[in-house]
C-alpha cells in the first residue's frame, strides 16, 4: 500500500518537474517525453512512449550489439528510480518471503554472465501490413538485439526463498505505470516455474540482471534490475523490476492475460481461449544488401542475422539464400558465435544476373523446423517469422 502510495505521488511531482525520493521505497522519478539517450543510434517509431529500432545494417556491426544501437521498447514512461532506496521482494507461494536491496541481492546471489538476444515479439510487424494493415508500433526487423547481460540467478534467489507445493508460475511486475482504457497498472507477466529453475551450462537460465555490456543497466533497458529470460520473447523480460510472486497461476497482468497473444480476432473469448506467447520463433534476416539498394557486378554479397526458436535444445542447422524467387538456395557460412538463445551472424556470395529481383532467406534449426514462406496474419503482429525478402536493383 505505502509503496502504491509513493508511486502515485512521485508520477505527480515528477510531472511537474520536482524530484523528491522517498526514503525506503522504490519511488521512481519519470523521464519527461524526450527520453531518447543522447548517443543512440536508433530509429525512433514512436516518442511517448519512446520506441526505438537499429537500422538493419546496425545488427551487423557487433555479435554483442552496442547499447547505444539496441533496440528500446517501453509501454510507458521510463521511470528513473533511485538504487538507494531500492527493494526487490519476492512473495507468494514461498516458504520464506524475501525484500532485497541492489547490494544484498549481489552479495547473496553473486554476479553471473549470460549472452542472450532479446527480441520483441512484434519485430518485423511491417510485413503483416501486405495482408491488412495491423496496429501497434510499426517494427521493421530491428527490434532484436544481442547483449551480455550480468545479474543473480533467478533460481538462486528462488531456491533461497523456498518453493511451496503447489507452485507452478513466477510473475515479474515493473516500477512503471501504463494508462490503458482509463486504468493505470504496472507492466508485468510471468514464465512457467520450470522455466524459471531452469539453468544448465548449455542453456543458461533467466537473470535478475544488473548490467549490460559490462556496465549498469541505461534506464531505459530497466535500471536498475530488469530480468532477462533466455529465449522468450522481450516481453517477459520484465524492466525496472520490483516484485516477483510466486504463484499456481499465470500472472493476471495484462500483458501476460490479454497483450502478447496470436489472435485473428478482438473479442474476449477468442483472448481468453489463446495461450499466452513465451518462446520467440525461428527466424533470420537479410541486413546487407539494404532494400532497394542498387546492385551490379557478377556476384553479391549477403549478410544477415538467424536465430533459432527460444525451445530449449533448439539451434540454427542451417541458413540459405535464394536469389532466383525461390527456385534454389544457397547455403550460408556462419561468421559468429554459435551459441544458446543468441543470434549468429551468416554471409554468403551469390551470382547476380539481370534477372535476379530479390533475395531471400531462411533457416532450419538442428530439429528440423524450417522458417515458414510466410506468417499467417494476426490482429497484433505477433511472431512474423516468414522468409525475409529484399528487393534489388541490379543494373
Ligand atoms: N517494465 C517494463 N518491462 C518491459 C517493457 C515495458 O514496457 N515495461 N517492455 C517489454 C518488451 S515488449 C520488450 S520487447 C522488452 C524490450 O527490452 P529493451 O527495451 O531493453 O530492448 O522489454 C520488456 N520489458
Ligand atoms: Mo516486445
Amino acid at each position: 500500500m505505502l509503496s502504491q502510495l509513493s508511486r502515485r505521488d512521485c508520477l505527480k511531482w515528477g510531472s511537474t518537474g520536482i524530484g523528491l525520493y522517498l526514503i525506503g521505497s522504490n519511488s521512481p522519478q519519470w523521464l519527461a517525453a524526450q527520453q531518447v539517450p543522447p548517443d543512440h543510434q536508433l530509429i525512433v517509431r514512436t516518442e511517448t512512449p519512446l520506441n526505438a529500432e537499429p537500422s538493419l545494417d546496425k545488427l551487423l556491426e557487433h555479435w554483442i550489439t552496442p547499447t547505444a544501437a539496441f533496440f528500446i521498447r517501453n509501454h510507458g514512461t521510463a521511470p528513473k528510480i533511485d538504487a538507494k532506496g531500492y527493494k526487490l521482494t519476492i512473495d507468494g507461494l514461498v516458504e520464506k518471503p524475501l525484500t532485497l536491496g541492489l547490494s544484498e541481492l549481489t552479495e547473496q546471489f553473486g554476479l553471473h554472465s549470460v549472452t542472450a538476444t532479446l527480441t520483441c515479439s512484434g519485430n518485423r510487424r511491417t510485413e503483416f501490413n501486405r495482408v491488412k494493415k495491423v496496429p501497434g508500433v510499426q517494427w521493421d526487423a530491428g527490434a532484436i538485439g544481442n547483449a551480455e547481460w550480468r545479474g543473480s540467478r533467478l533460481s538462486d534467489v528462488l531456491k533461497k526463498a523456498g518453493i511451496k507445493p503447489g507452485a507452478k508460475h513466477v510473475w515479474f511486475e515493473g516500477l512503471d505505470e501504463i494508462t490503458e482504457k482509463g486504468e493505470t497498472f504496472p507492466f508485468g507477466g510471468s514464465i512457467p516455474l520450470e522455466k524459471a529453475l531452469a539453468d544448465t551450462p548449455a542453456a543458461p537460465g533467466c537473470l535478475l540482471a544488473t548490467m549490460m555490456n559490462g556496465k549498469p543497466l541505461t534506464t531505459e533497458h530497466g535500471y536498475p534490475l530488469r530480468t532477462i529470460v533466455p529465449g522468450f520473447i522481450g516481453a517477459r523480460s520484465v524492466k525496472w523490476l520490483s516484485k516477483i510472486t510466486v504463484s499456481d497461476q499465470p500472472s493476471p497482468n495484462h500483458y501476460l492475460a490479454h497483450a502478447y497473444k496470436v489472435i485473428t480476432e478482438d473479442t474476449p473469448a477468442a483472448v481468453d481461449a489463446a495461450p499466452p506467447i513465451y518462446e520467440y520463433p525461428l527466424n533470420s534476416i537479410i541486413c546487407s544488401p539494404a532494400p532497394n539498394a542498387m546492385v551490379s557486378g557478377e556476384r553479391l554479397t549477403v549478410r544477415g542475422v538467424a536465430l533459432s526458436s527460444g525451445r530449449t535444445g533448439t539451434r540454427i542447422k542451417t541458413v540459405e539464400v535464394s536469389a532466383d524467387g525461390g527456385s534454389t538456395w544457397q547455403s550460408t557460412r556462419i561468421t559468429s558465435p554459435i551459441r544458446d538463445f543468441c543470434w549468429l551472424h551468416w554471409s554468403v556470395e551469390v551470382p547476380l544476373t539481370p534477372q535476379t529481383q530479390s533475395l531471400l532467406v531462411r533457416a532450419v534449426t538442428t530439429d528440423d523446423e524450417s522458417q515458414p514462406q510466410e506468417t499467417p496474419w494476426n490482429m497484433k503482429g505477433y511472431q512474423y517469422n516468414g522468409w525475409h525478402k529484399v528487393d534489388l536493383k541490379v543494373s
